[in-house]
């Protein structure tokens, strides 16, 4: 995201004031924090070399408006953000109006792709009315405060008690009792209740901004990035699903019936065979890996247990810090309590250094210092924050951040090299002129860092002491297999069915008085999944996903899942190595990297098929890499599943 010039607005202005003895009334375009107005006869050129000088100005306004709001939380700092949001969406739908100059011309390739994105620079077409679009940027700046504020509090008076999402994340993480669980998910599905009308009044708004710049609609918009036509896109990503699909149904059909093993029959599944909402170990069950109890096929058989590795990490960094001398005049509470926030933050920091050493062997830049000194590494005691990771790049050069609320687990760590994969992207392509500063599609973006944790097998693991030796066996393997299925599989249909789901909303095939039903039609649709108690329209549950009110699109993850497939494949092979797809890894591979590093300068500045042609050889998005990857742990399920009456009916009377 990024943002405007105040110089140009200035320069002019000053020249006014020289040449006129009476300073004349300032005209509306110049009027302090408005869009400079366009030079009379700018050529298509002049206009994006301009666009690149605002836009790099503007951005790192916008981003440091946006990280306040994210780490602090509060009334001030959500309304210097939605003010500095107006600003840059205003600044937007001028470039936008003045681009329109340079339809029907001639234009050299480049140009033509630097004015085709900034006519997709947000994924929050603004309304031209400037009270509507002030409008727009407060309901946006609302729900997202709203979401990262979110508790479940029960109790009254002197007895509340109030969980925030890391909490009740950790219930449907570790806790096997079916009403506790239950109650965490329904808990944090409360939190979305508020939004549901502001989300109308969001869609209402992008949609007419979308209108005005000449789409149907904002899910048109969004579906517009891809180098294909917008209908191209959706057809792509149905036919990627297409290709997945009986894979992923062989996984729901397995952890049915290890859900059924566990819970019983009556309540390890809900109507039509799908999977209750509440036990999957996920607020919204798209990574089943909490789930690992449940589901190792081999208990034992590979030693694949990270999490331990890493609460031993926190655990001695405890120690450690209990053994410093401390604050003399502290008591002993507080002397503990400081311990445990150093702690917290040497571990969150050391899973970074863990990550961070990765891309480093891949012949890549150690992150700057001051990426040590400003990111957010764990939550904050003293406020509210957005837990929800993400990855910043403040200022197009070198001021990069992740935010994140980091524990010891598995599940921390892989996010981690996911965050990091944005920020190497981030930094190579830096030299790109802004404009071009982006994924090759957004898809690409998110895959990066995923490529990565498919390189982390258990070999590498083993390398960096987060398991132990390693057994090589057939139970080895399908447990090696099953631990990234359910992360990587169980994620493909939730990866789709966000976006039907908004794509329905902003097209008004989904209405508002239905947006509940629809939702759960399509988590029933594609994932499988159903409550386990009803959901009627007194509830917003799409509200609860960070990307709804963080108005994320989220086909981009979806596209990443089978995309980081294909790179991955692409880096094993660069890197020399000779084998199952599922065993590699490019770890230390400094020709993997390069081939890396290429990709990522190039960023934007070229459509996605001409990249990823350079790193995979291909010109189409392709599951046959995700499948060739699970090829031995689908033979299993298949075999495992065999007798039982797979699938699931969607639409159960
Ligand atoms: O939002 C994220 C990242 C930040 S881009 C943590 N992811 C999606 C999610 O959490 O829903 C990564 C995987 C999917
Ligand atoms: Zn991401």
């Amino acid at each position: 995201m990024k943002p405007r010039i105040a110089l140009l607005a200035l320069a002019i202005a000053g020249s006014l004031a020289i040449t006129a003895c009476k300073r004349e009334p300032t005209p509306p375009s110049a009027a302090p924090g408005a869009p400079a107005a366009a030079p009379a006869g700018e050529t298509a050129d002049e206009f994006v070399a301009r666009v690149n000088i605002e836009f790099r100005t503007i951005s790192a306004e916008l981003n440091s408006a946006q990280w306040l709001s994210s780490t602090y939380i509060n009334s001030d700092s959500e309304m210097l953000a939605a003010k500095a949001n107006e600003r840059w969406l205003t600044q937007l739908n001028a470039w936008i109006a003045q681009a329109k100059r340079f339809e029907g011309q001639q234009l050299s390739p480049e140009t033509a792709r630097a004015i085709k994105l900034i006519k997709l620079m947000t994924a929050m077409p603004a309304p031209k009315d400037p009270k509507l679009l002030q409008e727009l940027t407060q309901i946006a700046t609302r729900m997202e405060g709203t979401y990262g504020a979110g508790k479940y509090c029960t109790g009254s008076g002197e007895a509340t008690t109030c969980r925030d999402i890391g909490q009740l994340s950790e219930v449907l993480a570790k806790s096997r009792d079916y009403d506790a669980q239950l109650d965490a998910w329904q808990g944090w599905h409360t939190i979305s209740q508020p939004m549901r009308k502001d989300y109308i009044r969001f869609a209402d708004l992008v949609n007419t901004g979308a209108k005005e710049m000449g789409f149907a609609d904002a899910g048109e918009m969004w579906r517009s990035g891809y180098d294909m036509s917008p209908a191209e896109l959706a057809a792509e990503s149905d036919r990627l699903w297409d290709q997945v699909k009986p894979l992923y149904e062989q996984l729901h059909c397995y952890a049915r019936g290890k859900l059924d093993g566990r819970y019983g029959k009556d309540k390890g599944q809900v109507a039509g065979g799908m999977l209750p909402a509440h036990l999957m170990g996920n607020l919204w069950q798209q990574d089943w890996g909490n789930l690992w109890d449940l589901l190792q096929p081999y208990p034992g058989a590979g030693s694949l247990d990270v999490n331990s590795a890493l609460q031993k990490l926190a655990d001695d960094n405890l120690s450690k810090e209990l053994d410093k001398p401390g604050d003399r005049n502290a008591s002993e509470a507080e002397r503990t309590f400081t311990a445990q926030r150093a702690a917290e933050l040497a571990t969150a920091k050391a899973m970074t250094v863990r990550a961070q050493d990765f891309y480093v062997s891949l012949g890549m830049p150690k992150l700057p210092d001051s990426y040590w000194e400003k990111s957010q590494f764990i939550k904050p005691l003293d406020r509210d924050v957005v837990c929800h990771a993400s990855a910043w790049d403040m200022n197009m050069a070198g001021d990069v951040r992740t935010k994140m609320c980091i524990k010891p687990n598995e599940e921390e760590l892989t996010t981690i090299y996911h965050e990091l994969g944005h920020i190497y992207y981030d930094l190579a392509y830096n030299t790109q002129p802004p404009v071009f500063q982006g994924g090759a599609h957004d898809g690409f973006h998110e895959a990066i860092g995923d490529t990565i944790v498919l390189a982390m097998t258990p070999t590498y693991l083993q390398s960096v002491g987060l398991v132990d030796a390693q057994q090589q066996s057939q139970e080895a393997l399908v447990n090696a297999q099953m631990r990234m299925a359910l992360a990587k599989v169980s994620f493909l249909p939730f990866g789709l069915m966000i976006d039907r789901w908004r794509w329905g909303v902003f097209d008004g095939s989904i209405k508002p008085d239905a947006y509940n039903k629809a939702w759960w039609e399509l988590k029933a649709k594609y994932q499988g999944v159903a409550p386990a108690t009803a959901r009627g329209e007194e509830y917003f549950d799409a509200g609860a996903k960070y990307h709804v009110p963080g108005n994320t699109p989220y086909t981009r993850y979806f596209l990443s899942h089978v995309l980081q497939f294909q790179f991955y494949k692409a880096l094993c092979d660069a890197s020399g190595y000779k084998g199952p797809l599922y065993e590699c890894s490019f770890y230390g591979s400094k020709a993997a990297g390069e081939k890396y590093s290429a990709m990522l300068s190039k960023g934007a500045s070229q459509p996605w098929q001409k990249t990823m042609k350079e790193l995979t050889g291909g010109e189409k998005m392709d599951a046959s890499a995700v499948l060739e990857y699970f090829a031995p742990l689908q033979g299993w399920l298949k075999q495992q599943n065999a007798g039982s009456a797979c699938g699931w009916v969607s639409n159960p009377a």
